[in-house]
């Protein structure tokens, strides 16, 4: 089982840059092709329009960041007089928030857990997702509840432990990696889902952070939020209309501050205990609105949902511990460290390229912007010494989990032409 939990690591953070097939095998020799134990909407390949059939990344889709060149175009590339070097890039850090419910809801096995409490599974894949993400990433935590609620409107920390709140930080420095494992093992599950609460302390807690790179959130819920921003009313009810108000953050968070949500939905969303809600229509609208929606023919009011949809899946651990790692992936994806040059050679930050191979087609010349605040094309920040793709590419490159990527180092980059 360790043995194929790291063949899985490998696959899914290096599958950006190794064109290698994701699909496994589950344990009765099952032929399992998207990887999820069924159900999950998670795409092993580019598919738009949810079809099933490819398609393919083009060039035009990058406006103009981008041009088409041919396998032929990058051999002249390479053997061309200017060329020095080429590598695949290094993923760079970006940062990721887990904020994660720990209500009481989360002491409940569910069909899919093995006779496990949702949140005992959750916790150790969580563990097992931050040991596994490159030292390079910062992460920050918050449990929520993970105290007993006051009873009292107020501020979040009335309904929320606050103080338990990790600020993310580099994982390789000064021992945040086991920090925030610890936070992890701390939390404890209590009564009610201060939902709003909760978002709004990781947002103001990354505002407070020294990060660079994109900033994630991941809030990983079972559904129904059952207090209102304030910690309103105090007594912990599955109120109606209390989710507008969250994915209203989720969305200024991504307009406004450029902090980009995923959302995942345990076991549970799909009918609260109480109430027999159906939660997942929201959390796959949040999921949209905070720039993270799964695309391939999702919709908000039935399956395939937007966001990480855990409710059908054969396997609960197994399920999160992949979509975690699919998370990790596009987390650390946009930003590209330059790599160590080979000897008596060095960088020019200004003779750098990048060149994409999508899935099933040829591949891509990515262009240069000179803009930090981008949208198409690629910018080197030369403070962090990073390639970073802008916003609109990065998605574009995110879209297609075959893709891999190449620097080439020394011919003069090729620019956005306006
Ligand atoms: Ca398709």
């Amino acid at each position: 089982m360790a043995r194929r939990c790291a063949a899985l690591v490998a696959c899914t953070l290096f599958g950006l840059f190794v064109p290698v097939s994701c699909a496994e095998e589950d344990d009765n020799g099952i032929d399992d092709p998207d990887g999820t134990g069924g159900g999950a909407n998670i795409p092993q390949f580019r598919d738009v329009d949810g079809d099933g059939v490819p398609d393919p990344l083009q060039a035009e889709e990058f406006g103009g960041g981008a041009v088409a060149v041919t396998d032929a175009d990058i051999d002249a590339a390479r053997t061309g007089a200017c060329t020095g070097w080429s590598a695949e890039p290094e993923p760079m850090g970006s940062s990721l928030f887990l904020v994660v419910d720990a209500s009481s809801s989360m002491d409940a096995e569910a069909a899919n857990t093995n006779g496990r409490p949702k949140w005992d599974a959750t916790r150790d894949a969580l563990i097992d997702a931050v040991q596994n993400l490159p030292g390079t990433t910062a992460v920050g935590l918050l449990g929520y509840p993970n105290r007993v609620v006051s009873g009292n409107p107020g501020g979040s920390e009335e309904c929320v432990n606050v103080a338990a709140a990790i600020t993310p930080e580099i994982l390789d420095v000064n021992g945040h990696r086991q920090r925030v494992v610890d936070g992890l093992n701390a939390i404890q599950t209590e009564t009610c889902t201060p939902t709003h609460d909760a978002y709004n302390v990781a947002v103001e807690a990354y505002r407070n952070a020294n990060v660079v790179g994109q900033k994630y959130i991941l809030l990983m819920t079972d559904g129904t939020p059952t207090l209102t921003l304030g910690c309103e009313p105090g007594q912990c009810a599955a109120g109606s209309g209390y989710e507008q108000p969250v994915i209203d953050a989720i969305t200024s968070a991504n307009q406004d501050l450029d902090i980009k949500t995923f959302v995942l939905g345990s076991p549970g969303s799909e009918q609260h205990m109480d109430t027999g809600l159906d939660n997942r229509w929201w959390l796959s609208e949040a999921a949209e609105f905070g720039g993270t929606s799964l695309g391939n023919g999702c919709t908000h009011d039935r399956v395939p949902y937007c966001h990480f949809d855990l409710v059908e899946v054969a396997d609960f651990s197994t399920a999160l511990e992949q979509t975690l790692e699919t998370i990790a992936g596009r987390v650390i994806s946009c930003d590209y460290g330059l790599g160590t040059p080979p000897a008596g050679q060095e960088v020019s930050s200004d003779a750098i390229n990048l060149f994409i191979w999508p899935g099933g087609t040829d591949p891509i010349q990515i262009l240069r912007s000179q803009d930090p605040d981008c949208t198409q094309g690629w910018y080197f920040d030369a403070a962090t010494e990073r390639v970073r793709l802008c916003s609109e590419s990065c998605s574009l490159v995110q879209s297609d989990p075959e893709l891999r990527l190449e620097l080439m180092f020394g011919c003069a980059s090729a620019p956005i032409i306006r």
